[in-house]
Parts: C-alpha cells; structure tokens; sequence
C-alpha cells in the first residue's frame, strides 16, 4: 500500500500492479481448461531455464564457452557450445517437472520420453529451440529460446504421433530474448503477455498485458542476400516495398527480429530459398509458437500456398516451413504480391 492506502504499483504506474511471472501463472491457472498445478510447474520450469540460460549467455565470453563445438545437430548446423548447453538445462529443468511426458528439441534428433503415460494424470509435451538464433552470440546479438507446449495424445501409439499436432492446438507458446534485458513472451491462449527478468531480485515482471501489435508499419525483415533465390512474388513485394520507402531491419535471429515486429509492427519473412526450398525455418518449435503469439497479438502469421502457419498439419517435427508474420496489413501486402503473376 503507498501513504494513500493504494495498492502498490511497479515504477509507480497506477495502471500496473507488481505481478510477476509466478504469480501470474498461478492466476492463469485458474482460468485453463487443462491446467493444474501440473502446467504451473512446465512453465515454472521454462522460468528458471530461461534465468540460467541468461547467465551463461552473459557470462558466455568469460567462461570461454563461444563458438562451435565441431558437430552437427539433427538439421546439419553447426552446434555451438552454448546449443548444447542450453538443450542441457531445459531437458533437465523439465526433466524434473511431473507433467511432462515428452519433450522434442531442435538438438535432439528423436523426441524425448520422460514419463509413460501409464497414470491419469494430464500431460504435456514441450518443444522448443533452446538457443535461436546462436551464431550472434559470438558477437553480442540478440538469442533467444523458443517454446511450444501441448496436451499429450495419450491415444497415440508413439511420441512422434503424440507431438505431431497442428500449431492451432498448442496449449500455450511463449519465447525468451536475451538481448539488452532478458524479456519473456508468453501466451496461453487469450492475449500476450510480456515480462522483463529484473536481475536485483532474479524475478521476471509483468511489464505489459494483452500486447497488440500496430496493424501497419512501413518496415521488413529478410535476409535480402538470399533475394535472387527467392519465388518472383517475393522479389515483387520487396520491389514494391523499396518503391514505396519500406525500412529494412533484420537481426539474423528470429526471435530478435519476431520481438521488434510484436512491439513496432512490420513484416517477417523467411522464404523458401534454392538451398532450403521448404524455407529455412522449424515449423513445430520456431514458426508455430511465433505464429501463436503473432495471432494472439492481433497479427498474422502465413505460410505458402497462402495458408495460416497454425492450420499446417505437421508430417515431421523437425519439419521446416516458409514463414510471413507480423502486422496484418503488412503480411495482407506480401501475400498479394505472392498471388499476382
Ligand atoms: P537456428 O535455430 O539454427 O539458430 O536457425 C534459425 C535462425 C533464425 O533465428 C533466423 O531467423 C534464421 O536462422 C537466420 O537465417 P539466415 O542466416 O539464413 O538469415
Ligand atoms: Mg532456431
């Protein structure tokens, strides 16, 4: 309570009660259909992952854990250290958790089985992509980690059956930036939420409730050295955009570019190019949560042919898919371009 007897608020904003991400999850908890405490403690987990996955990511240089580590993951990139790192904490925080059934990450060739699903409990499956967007990390640019959860198909024979479930099914999503503050995206569902670490007191903040993104802005991300690889309507949209002032911004990892567009507005685009005709870019564990949360926040999230990224029936989970999001306009504007001949 402040002198007045008023509820205390966070940076002295009347609007914003103190609410960190805990307690939040507890008051979500309520309104789930599937939640218990059992998703009270996935998303606790992804929490404290996210909290040391920061610190090694800060601490990085110093502890001489930067660049590769020689081998390649399920995807034929080169893993960095930090990679394998990162996939090591959350399969062990969530490892920990009742609740989880199976987890799939990028690093992992095959889903993990943590738990059979032999008691009556709910369970989940989480996928993610611990550390998007590695290789800035040798130079101090933005990563992040990348989440899906869903409820797990106790009916299917195997994991991968259980996990191969259409985006539009996922229970919540949510990405953690680790940028200039580490910032921690969430959704379950009805809104987007958006929390800050404040590394004082090592709690994330509720620092924003119900993010929409701005309908329009005159901005792109794509790696534009791949323009001659991409499909014609590609070329022509970014001919129109050039033409009619558009900015260019493009970190080189999706969940640096995906946050500016959430908070800015703009469009994303990764488009299938002649080294990756499918598109470059993880539909289960990197397009179908950022679509999730594009969604939620009012957007628009499109993979060819002209079909939302939430609709696609996944056949594999490390599965790649083309991906346009951000600002409905602006992904209106890319798909007509897409359609023209
Ligand atoms: P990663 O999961 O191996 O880090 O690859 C995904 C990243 C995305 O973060 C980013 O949008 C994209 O790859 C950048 O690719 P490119 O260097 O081809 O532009
Ligand atoms: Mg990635």
């Amino acid at each position: 309570m402040n002198s007045a007897g008023e509820p205390l608020t966070h940076s002295g904003r009347d609007d914003v009660r103190i609410m960190t991400l805990q307690a939040h999850i507890l008051e979500e908890q309520a309104h789930q259909p599937l939640a218990g405490g059992t998703f009270s403690w996935i998303l606790s987990a992804l929490s404290i992952s996210a909290k040391i996955i920061a610190d090694k990511v800060r601490r990085a240089r110093l502890e001489n854990v930067l660049g590769s580590i020689g081998t390649e993951n399920i995807q034929g990139e080169v893993q960095q250290k930090l990679d394998v790192i990162a996939n090591e904490v959350l399969l062990r925080t969530l490892g920990g958790r009742e609740g989880v059934a199976i987890v799939a990450s990028e690093e992992n060739e095959e889903p993990v089985i943590l738990r059979d699903n032999k008691d009556g409990d709910r369970r989940y499956c989480v996928l993610f992509d611990p550390l998007d967007g590695s290789s800035n990390l040798d130079v101090c640019g933005g990563v992040g980690t990348i989440f899906s959860i869903l409820a797990h198909d106790r009916r299917a024979d195997n994991a991968q059956a259980s996990l191969l479930q259409a985006g539009s099914r996922q229970v919540a999503a949510g990405y953690v930036l680790y940028g200039s503050s580490t910032v921690f995206v969430l959704t379950f569902g009805k809104g987007v939420d958006m929390f800050v670490l404040d590394p004082g007191i090592g709690a994330f903040m509720r620092v924003e409730q119900g993010l929409k993104i701005p309908r329009h802005s005159k901005s792109y991300s794509v790696n534009e050295g791949n323009r001659r690889s991409f499909p014609a309507g590609y070329q022509r949209y970014l001919d129109w955009a050039q033409s009619n002032d558009y900015s260019s911004r493009y970190a080189g990892a999706m969940v640096a570019d995906v946050h500016r567009i959430l908070l800015k507005g703009g469009v994303f685009m990764y488009p299938p190019t002649k080294k990756a005709p499918q598109g470059k870019l993880r539909l289960m564990y990197e397009a179908n949560p950022m679509a999730m949360i594009i969604e939620q926040a009012g957007g628009k999230a499109m993979t060819e042919p002209n079909q939302r990224v939430l609709d696609v029936q996944p056949r594999d989970i490390h599965q790649r898919t083309a991906v346009i999001l951000g600002s409905a306009d602006e992904v209106d504007n890319v798909i007509a371009h897409l359609a023209t001949h």
